[in-house]
């Protein structure tokens, strides 16, 4: 027979998150029928800026509390109707639980209950489960096997829609890939993040931070960036390229202009005066050269949402031309939905795929599209959003599937390092078992950039 730990209660809460916006959290609570052992899971909700316009719904309440952001009818959804559909379901059956949710709302991206309401009781579950069980969280999603620790991408610039700056991409990222294993590693980007606080200080530039905890300081170009970063990794005593590679996040649908079909840059002051004072604009092709510039001038190793979320033309142009020796990461290309990255599996589209549970909106769907991502060869980086709480589950899930890699902002901030903070905890934990991938979760063989 099997272990039957019914679920007895659900209750969701309005809390805020990082932004100091309304969020949601939810509480499942479940009975191990053979002990009568109570047991309560805690899980909440993040949420986006850049939101991708093909993710499930977040619904908010548009009244007058909180501007607009309020989530009541959200937690009313979770409290009544979901409530009473998952009551006496046994809460390790977690895709069952998913399913009955999501066939409860019956739309495809979920905006009759809201993607906040499923997914806050999707994961509270799992965390129960896992709890009941006795068991830490990663081994319960990913059983024996989840033994890998990601290698951090690291957001210690930040720009675009977490910034107020000049810069119009949104994330500049390091990866300690020459460390030895996680706590190294974040070791070796919290002392660069200190350095790089140091020479801001020291240039007069502010060290203010965005959203995700990153510097937001103007600069004049994105090579700028690059260099600035390089000074930090130096003093910090390390090697750029070596021990430390680069990553950024594009975020380039923000970018897109639909109507010219070009992206406008309208930070970029460098060549303000060539423009119309609406900042500097660049088709496809220019974006794609530029990316090509700078992996070729710097250790970018990897790219993420490069171009917008509909181009697929142009999407396919960039995984030929960089796809072979850096990584391509589709964000709102993806939206963590299994068929549309069954698509760019279709069409050779990007190489990695940026793993959001808030986009899809379930637990189930997360790890199918993981699954779906991995046996295709494309890589996974599990990711927050720049609206966070203190939650870490996405620490817990980047082991359990052994993505290799997790993206979750710079080493400061609370809602940050709560999330880095567990990833010590795991690594503790699973002592000599622990793997590490280092160089090999990211950088592809750097082959000859041809020109
Ligand atoms: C992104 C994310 C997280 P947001 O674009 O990758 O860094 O930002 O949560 O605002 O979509
Ligand atoms: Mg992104």
């Amino acid at each position: 027979m099997s272990l039957m730990i019914r679920i007895t209660d659900v209750h969701a809460r309005q809390i805020l998150d990082s932004r100091g916006n309304p969020t949601v959290e939810v509480e499942v609570t479940a009975q191990t029928e053979t002990t009568g052992k109570k047991t309560v899971g805690r899980e909440s909700v993040p949420s986006g800026a850049s939101t991708g316009r093909f993710e499930a719904v977040e619904l908010r309440d548009g009244e007058k509390e909180y501007g607009g952001l309020g989530v009541r009818t959200v937690t009313d959804h979770v409290n009544t109707r979901i409530r009473e559909a998952i009551l006496g379901m046994n809460v390790l059956d977690q895709a069952a639980i998913d399913r009955r949710m999501t066939e409860l709302d019956g739309t495809e991206n979920k905006k009759r209950f809201g993607a906040n309401a499923i997914l806050g009781v999707s994961l509270a579950c799992a965390k129960t489960a896992a709890a009941a069980l006795g068991i830490p969280l990663c081994r319960y999603i990913g059983g024996a096997g989840a033994l890998q620790m990601p290698v951090p991408m690291m957001n210690v610039i930040n720009g675009g829609a977490h910034a107020k700056n000049s810069l119009d991409f949104q994330e500049f990222m390091i990866m300690p890939v020459g460390a030895a294993c996680f706590s190294d590693s974040l070791r070796m980007g919290a002392e660069i993040y200190q350095c790089l606080k140091r020479i801001l200080k020291d240039e007069e530039m502010t060290t203010s931070v965005g959203d995700e905890g990153g510097f937001a300081p103007d600069f004049d170009s994105v090579k700028d960036v690059f260099r600035m970063l390089g000074r930090a990794v130096e003093l910090a005593g390390y090697r750029v390229g070596e021990d430390v590679v680069y990553a950024m996040d594009a975020a380039a649908s923000e970018l897109y202009d639909e109507t010219l079909g070009v992206y406008r840059f309208p930070g970029e002051r460098q060549r303000e005066k060539e423009t119309d004072g609406s900042g500097v604009m660049r088709s496809t092709d220019e974006m794609i050269a530029l990316y090509e510039e700078l992996a070729a001038e710097f250790p970018l190793v990897s790219i993420e949402d490069g171009l917008s979320e509909d181009d697929w033309d142009g999407w396919q142009k960039l995984t030929k031309r960089l796809g072979d020796r850096i990584q391509l990461v589709g964000d709102d290309l993806f939206v963590t939905n299994s068929r549309r990255i069954r698509c760019g599996i279709r069409l050779d589209v990007a190489n990695a795929v940026l793993v959001k549970v808030n986009q899809i909106g379930t637990l189930s769907e997360a790890l199918e599209a993981i699954r779906l991502a991995q046996n295709a060869g494309y890589r996974t980086v599990i990711s927050h959003r720049s609206g966070e709480t203190e939650d870490s589950f996405i620490a817990d899930l980047a082991v359990a599937v052994n993505a290799g890699q997790i993206k979750t902002g710079a080493p400061c901030r609370a809602e940050r390092t709560a999330k880095y903070n567990q990833l010590l905890r795991i690594e503790e934990r699973l002592g000599a078992c622990a793997q590490f991938a280092g160089r090999s979760a990211v950088v592809k063989e750097r082959k000859e950039l041809s020109s």
